[in-house]
């Protein structure tokens, strides 16, 4: 929901129908990616700061400079904050907007991907590698070459195989690299370069990693969300399209591609037989919590599967500043998953 929409809101009421509690209180995350490393659940969060940048469609009060990581034994135990690990300053390439994270393991070595903008305001992928989950991560010198847009998600598939889905729309930039190049001026308006509400919609974007995991092995390909008759989702049907925060997961064998709804503020996520899809639309996982954004992640721990996600009760429904929250997810008989309401 926009910001200014919250006035109505009374956070004692909302959260006391609220389904999670906020599981960092000392600071503001977001996004969180979450892995199984060692046995433990491994939190990649945004950090989410007052930076003073005013609210705007391109997320330009999204001004955050760090990542920290954050562990747990178990989804109902304490949380540890392994403290900040990636500064923006020690990111040669990077200038501002450290956006959404991911993280994978390959060979005892943890590749942190992450979303940040160049000298030129662009958005760009970039990598930073440690010798443990925790961190710290050393930035590699460039951003992954040929990179655009945000909020990267890593996945290894069984044939250990590693796969990058990435993109956002508005102010994630996707919708100026239609063309192979970025299109417009820096500030140009943040629903510019779009396709036309009765053309297919963008699509997130999938590409297989190299063996070392610092580049894309191949051309990124369009990650295609089909309706129920099989035809790619349109651009106006803004309840289904894919707007950003690509998550990847596999139940029963089946691929899970999940994303945000943005502007609509609603979890989906549409299944499909392998990496790169198509994948057919199959619902909604989330509603919409408070605040403009939703973004999550999908894990299963000891045989239950959990959703986590942000919020914006913390901070009273300030758009940037969000919390990380945890809930079970649950899947029917046929592999649907049940929706989740945020608040009862
Ligand atoms: O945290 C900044 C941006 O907000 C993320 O990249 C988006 O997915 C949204 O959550």
């Amino acid at each position: 929901m926009p910001e200014d929409n919250i006035d109505h809101v009374n956070f004692d009421d909302i959260n006391a129908k609220a389904i999670s509690s906020p599981l960092v209180k000392h600071m503001y995350t977001a996004d969180p990616a979450v892995h199984v490393f060692e046995n433990k659940i491994y939190i990649y969060p945004s950090h989410d700061i007052n930076a003073g940048e005013a609210f705007d469609d391109l997320g330009s009060h999204f001004a955050m400079k760090d990542y920290h990581v954050f562990s747990m034994d178990h989804p109902d135990g304490e949380i540890a904050d392994h403290g900040m690990v990636l500064h923006v300053d020690d990111v040669p390439w990077a200038t501002q907007q450290m956006w959404d994270s991911d993280c994978c393991e390959k060979k005892g070595k943890y590749y942190l991907f992450f979303s940040a903008k160049d000298a030129a305001g662009i958005f760009r992928i970039g990598v930073a590698i440690s010798d443990s989950p925790k961190g710290p991560f050393k930035a590699q010198a460039a951003a992954i070459e040929n990179s655009f847009s945000i909020d990267p998600c890593v996945f290894k598939d069984n044939n250990s195989s590693y796969y990058i889905y990435f993109g956002g729309i508005w102010g994630g930039q996707l919708q100026r690299w239609r063309e192979g190049k970025f299109n417009g001026q820096n500030h140009e308006s943040p629903t510019a370069f779009l396709p036309l509400n009765k053309e297919a919609a963008l699509c997130a974007k999938v590409a297989k990693l190299s063996d070392d995991l610092l580049n894309f092995e191949e051309t990124p390909k369009d990650v295609v969300i089909k309706d129920e008759n099989g035809i790619p989702i349109v651009q106006g049907d803004i309840n289904r399209r894919f707007f950003e925060a690509s998550w990847m997961h596999v139940y029963n064998g089946k691929y899970y591609f999940s994303y945000s709804t943005g502007d609509t503020h609603l979890i989906c996520y549409a299944i499909g037989d392998n990496p790169y899809g198509p994948f057919t639309y199959a619902g909604v996982i989330l509603e919409p919590v408070i605040g403009w954004t939703t973004h999550h992640s999908i894990v299963e721990f000891n045989s239950k599967w959990y959703l986590f996600y942000h919020d914006s009760i913390l901070s009273k429904g300030v758009t940037h500043l969000r919390s990380i929250k945890v809930t079970e997810l649950t899947y029917d008989a046929n592999g649907f998953i049940h929706t989740i309401k945020p608040y009862k």
